[in-house]
């Protein structure tokens, strides 16, 4: 259908009055087509009420880490700790000041006075006490001190040769025998054949005999070979045995000598020797 110019006057002056009036109309109106015009839209509605509040919305992501806020004020003062250990001793102080005298002491009693009225002058000393008791003797022990000493002195003057080291004798007629001849002999004035206990007895033993001289001693390996004893069966504690002795030549030696050097050997004690006893 063809319209008429009046006609299409008419049709466009609405349509721009509608889009004047109306525009949030077309918003939501489906798109005219090109080329065709809109038709006869009623007349916009009163607005609608206001809607609810909406719901929360979700929490938005962390933000930037802020600055560093002024330090606070400073709290109360706290408890005291607990006692330390005890530290190390500090050096002596110096000396205080020196103290004033003490008070004087209450005057004394005054003395008597003499006949003629002056003071007595000091007495003479008194003749001494009668002695006090003596101290308490043992004589018991006293007595067996005295005998064990005479019969020492008995035995010394019956030799001829005699030495004194320390608390021992050595006495000798410088006979001579065999070891046994000379057991039997030292035994019968109480004593045994010499043997030194130390290098001071030693020298003290052969400052008794000649150059040519040699004396039995009490050392011996009669019970076991190549260990040496004295007569009670103990072990020597001092030796001075010549250079490659003892060596129980042949097999043999048993027995002990000293030469005029104090060298010791061991020696067949069937071999004939001075005898030097000692008490
Ligand atoms: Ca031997
Ligand atoms: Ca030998």
């Amino acid at each position: 259908m063809e319209l008429l110019p009046t006609q299409q006057v008419a049709l466009l002056s609405l349509c721009a009055l509608y889009i004047l009036l109306v525009p949030h109309h077309f918003l939501h109106a489906e798109k005219v087509p090109e080329g065709s015009c809109c038709g006869y839209s009623g007349m916009p509605g009163t607005p609608g009420h206001n809607g609810l509040p909406g719901r929360d919305g979700n929490m938005g992501e962390a933000g930037p880490k802020g600055e560093k806020g002024d330090p606070g004020t400073s709290g109360a003062q706290g408890l005291h700790g607990k006692l330390g250990p005890a530290g190390p001793a500090g050096r002596p102080g110096p000396a205080g000041p020196r103290s004033m005298p003490g008070p004087s002491g209450e005057k004394g009693e005054k003395g008597s006075m003499g006949l003629d009225g002056i003071s007595g002058q000091k007495g003479d000393q008194g003749p001494p006490g009668p002695p006090g008791p003596l101290p308490a003797i043992d004589l018991v022990e006293l007595q067996s001190e005295l005998k064990a000493l005479r019969d020492v002195l008995n035995k010394v003057t019956q030799f001829t040769f005699t030495k004194r080291v320390g608390t021992k004798y050595f006495l000798s007629d410088k006979k001579s025998g065999v070891f046994e001849q000379a057991v039997a002999a030292c035994s019968a004035v109480g004593g045994v054949p010499a043997l030194p206990k130390s290098q001071e007895e030693n020298q003290a033993l052969i400052g008794m005999m000649s150059s040519s001289e040699h004396a039995w001693l009490s050392a011996n390996d009669r019970t076991a070979e190549g260990t040496f004893v004295d007569l009670q069966g103990t072990t020597l504690g001092f030796s001075n045995w010549k250079k490659g002795e003892p060596n129980n030549h042949k097999g043999v030696e048993d027995c002990t000598i000293t030469d005029f050097n104090g060298s010791w050997n061991d020696v067949n004690c069937d071999l004939s020797s001075i005898i030097i006893c000692e008490i």
